[in-house]
């Protein structure tokens, strides 16, 4: 332990029986900081978490899943010894037996089919440490190049378009703190106020301020009633709609045409791309009015300052890359980039969706955001592990075609690690077969998940209460979060889980660390002059500092709060790119079959597929799955308020309590995703995928609803696996 974490544990005070530990929500982005109370003045002791003020992030808000973020963590439900399945159900074994079995399980499969047979699956929720702790454990240990991580539902979209648009991709351009120096805000397919709550004050202050805020969302959410204009896009046709406001900021000129010519690839094909769009035609295949197209054109083609915020209800699309492309296409042909409240930002969805999506647990990727076909990235990092280059494999295939990949046998054994995979891919009837077609699946949690269930052994993890380790947030402001209390029963580390199996496969001298800061110290090192260069970032300095903004290449680097100040982009030739983007339809469209569009999404209480909030009582009964949709639309179908419906894709069935809204577009239908089994929307949703950073299309699928005969309820919730 570094003499840094050992004086921040003498700093835990004790104060009549009351111990404080300083911590921070393991759930969004935001990546609130808190303090956890400790009351052990009773019989049963007793916890709370209050909101810490001198955090510069949350600035001392927390929003109810971190209220409650303990609840989870210290449960009796947590996973305490690890299980082996015999005969269908679990039996508690020692370590020692699992690691045996394991071990056996990983050389036999190995030796008759190769190292490839082997998979790992990660996740955004890991730290830095251990997220390139797994991208190094695949390489080295299990020496598979299929591993890939639940970010790629996540992030890859918008990653994808900000590399090709910026040369780098890092989720905000600038800090929360210039928001209100925009004049104008655009929040495409971003719930805000349910996904990252404590983040609203920051666009509360832009419109005390007198900026402006535009919500694009197929319906009425917290976030679009606290807009000022309010675009009610048809699912997936977002591109469409930029390519309309486009050809407003051309036709009324409020390119800045200066900054396009010195810092801008691309502008004049661009502009001439933009000159031929008909607004009609925008309005007829947008849904949303010509006038207010125009409107938010003039809003924040007008402003002098202005940020573009997307999220996944832009970016999870077949088409997702292109059009959070051409999102920037508006950013840079206005050159609101670079300055003091001017920039564009992906917001963030996992707790460390930034950094894990920074070093190597993408499969194309190696730490520091290098490319694995790069020769030199793999000669630096080669080195940095002490291995041959050519010993660390090429890229396999993304998170939902490793499933496919199990289905062609050519993934025998899968290990799991911070995610649940059978509730959060599209199309998951898919993905239980080909689970149920493995030789061996491994899953490291903390709970027990869906996909834990489907295992033959679960190790038991760790939370963020038991380890300590850096997360970089939606800012790209890498903070250390510190460990506060001890892993229950014979839990252990993920880190050193992971370093353990690697042990018995022979490989224990890569992974000889004795902590957390020793990871981030090698990490620091294959980061180094990579794209996400943490090479200058210490513990200290978080510490110290509040958290470092990367790039930052050495320790005297202040760090890089706001990127691409004087218009310096990070192509070769220093420009950034814009390009015509010609919209694109979902890939199921609507019939006479399947006549509405499914999108989905999340709600306030829960955290994704639910596993960590859905047994937290103060926040599960307030919440229930359900299928949200619009009146008229409902009582053409003939479905009543509340009631129960049936909801049916080319891929499944289900049955869904009904939630009239009149907020929501007529021809949309919105079912939030945070529920297991027969309440899992995902075995309706479409696996089609985006060719280029290969995010399926969670957000628009062709479904019908019909009523359901009250007395027909029971046999209808049986799910039916229409693909079969
Ligand atoms: N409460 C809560 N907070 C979370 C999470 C959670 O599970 N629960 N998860 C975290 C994670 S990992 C993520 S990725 C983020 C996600 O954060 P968000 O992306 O903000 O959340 P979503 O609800 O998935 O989608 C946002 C909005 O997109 C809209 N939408 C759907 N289709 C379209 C479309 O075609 N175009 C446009 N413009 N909008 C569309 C939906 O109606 C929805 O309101 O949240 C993070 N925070
Ligand atoms: N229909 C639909 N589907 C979606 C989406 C959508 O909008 N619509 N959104 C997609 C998005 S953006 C995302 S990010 C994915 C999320 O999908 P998942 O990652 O599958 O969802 P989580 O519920 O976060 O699962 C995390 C699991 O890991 C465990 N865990 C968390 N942290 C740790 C840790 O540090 N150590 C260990 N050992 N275990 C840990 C939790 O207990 C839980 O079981 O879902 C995607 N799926
Ligand atoms: S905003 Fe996000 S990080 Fe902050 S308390 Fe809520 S869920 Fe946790
Ligand atoms: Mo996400």
């Amino acid at each position: 332990m570094s003499d840094f974490l050992k004086g921040f544990r003498e700093r835990e005070y004790q104060q009549n029986s009351e111990y404080l530990h300083e911590t921070q929500c393991p759930f969004c982005s935001m990546q609130c900081k808190m303090n956890l109370h400790e009351d052990r003045s009773m019989q049963k002791t007793r916890y709370k978490v209050t909101p810490l003020k001198s955090d510069p992030v949350s600035e001392g808000r927390l929003c109810p899943k971190g209220i409650f973020s303990f609840k989870h963590a210290l449960s009796s439900a947590r996973l305490r010894t690890p299980m082996l399945k015999v005969e269908d159900s679990f039996v508690p074994v020692s370590w020692e037996k699992a690691y045996h079995w394991l071990s056996q399980k990983i050389t036999s499969v190995q030796e008759k089919y190769g190292k490839n047979a082997t998979s790992v699956y990660g996740s955004g929720a890991l730290t830095n440490e251990k997220a390139y702790l797994l991208g190094k454990f695949s390489r080295v240990a299990l020496e598979t190049k299929y591993i890939d991580y639940n970010g790629r539902f996540c992030m890859s979209s918008a990653a994808g378009a900000s590399n090709q648009a910026f040369g780098v991709d890092r989720g905000l351009t600038n800090p929360l703190s210039e928001i209100e120096d925009a004049e104008c805000i655009i929040l495409a397919g971003t719930n805000v106020a349910e996904c990252q709550p404590t983040m609203m004050p920051y666009f509360r202050r832009v419109k005390a301020n007198g900026g402006k805020i535009i919500v694009i969302d197929p319906r009425v959410t917290p976030t679009s009633k606290f807009a000022d204009l309010h675009l009610k896009v048809k699912p997936g046709m977002d591109a469409a709609l930029v390519n309309g406001m486009l050809k407003v900021i051309v036709d009324e000129d409020f390119i800045d045409h200066s900054f396009v010519e010195k810092y801008v690839e691309g502008g004049a094909n661009l502009l001439a791309f933009a000159r031929t769009i008909d607004l009609n035609e925008v309005e007829r295949i947008t849904g949303v009015a010509k006038d207010q197209i125009i409107e938010a054109a003039r809003l924040y083609g007008k402003a002098t300052t202005g940020m573009v915020f997307t999220a996944r209800g832009v970016e999870q699309h077949a088409g997702g890359v292109n059009t959070v492309r051409n999102f920037i296409n508006l950013v840079l042909m206005t050159g609101k980039i670079g300055k003091q409240g001017s920039g564009y930002g992906t917001i963030t969805g996992q707790g460390n969706g930034q950094g894990g999506r920074e070093h190597g647990q993408k499969t194309d990727q190696l730490a520091g955001y290098r490319s694995i076909e790069d020769m030199e990235a793999r000669n630096h990092i080669a080195k940095v592990w002490g291995v041959k280059e050519s010993s660390i494999p090429g890229k396999g295939v993304s998170a939902y075609e490793m499933f496919e990949k199990i289905l062609e046998q050519e993934i025998r054994g899968m290990i799991v690690l911070g995610s649940n995979p059978v509730v959060s891919n599209p199309n998951t009837n898919l993905v239980k077969s080909a689970l149920g077609k493995l030789d061996f699946l491994v899953v490291i949690d903390t709970l027990m998940s869906e996909t834990a269930e489907l295992a033959d052994l679960i190790l038991p993890g760790s939370t963020y209460l038991e380890e300590e380790g850096t997360m970089t947030n939606l800012e790209g402001r890498v903070i250390l979060r510190k460990a506060t209390k001890k892993l229950p029963g014979e839990a252990r580390l993920d880190w050193k889980i992971l370093c353990e199996i690697s042990e018995l496969l022979g490989k224990e001298r890569f992974f000889s660390y004795t902590s957390s800061e020793e990871i981030f110290e090698e990490l620091r090192q294959a980061t180094k002059g990579g794209i996400a260069d943490y090479a200058g970032i210490t513990y200290k300095r978080i510490d110290e500092e509040k958290g470092v903004f990367w790039p930052c290449p050495s320790e005297s680097h202040p760090g890089t709060p706001r990127m691409f100040v004087d218009g310096r982009f990070h192509h070769e030739n220093g420009k950034a790119r814009v390009t015509p983007i010609a919209h694109q339809y979902p890939k199921e469209r609507i019939d006479e079959e399947f006549p509405l569009t499914l999108t989905t999404g999340r709600i306030l209480q829960h955290y994704q597929t639910g596993v960590q909030t859905r047994i937290t009582s103060e926040l599960n009964k307030i919440s229930e799955p359900f299928l949200e949709i619009h009146p008229t639309t409902a009582s053409q179908i003939g479905l009543v308020d509340k009631e129960k419906a049936r909801i049916c894709s080319r891929r499944g069935e289900m049955t869904l309590k009904v939630k009239f809204s009149s907020g929501i577009r007529e021809d949309t239908v919105f079912v939030p995703f945070h529920w297991e089994g027969k309440q899992s929307i995902n075995q309706l949703t479409l696996p089609a995928l985006d060719p280029q950073s290969k995010m399926p299309e969670f957000k628009a699928c062709a479904v019908r609803v019909t009523a359901l005969e009250t007395e027909a309820v029971d046999s209808m919730t049986e799910v039916v696996n229409m693909s079969k």
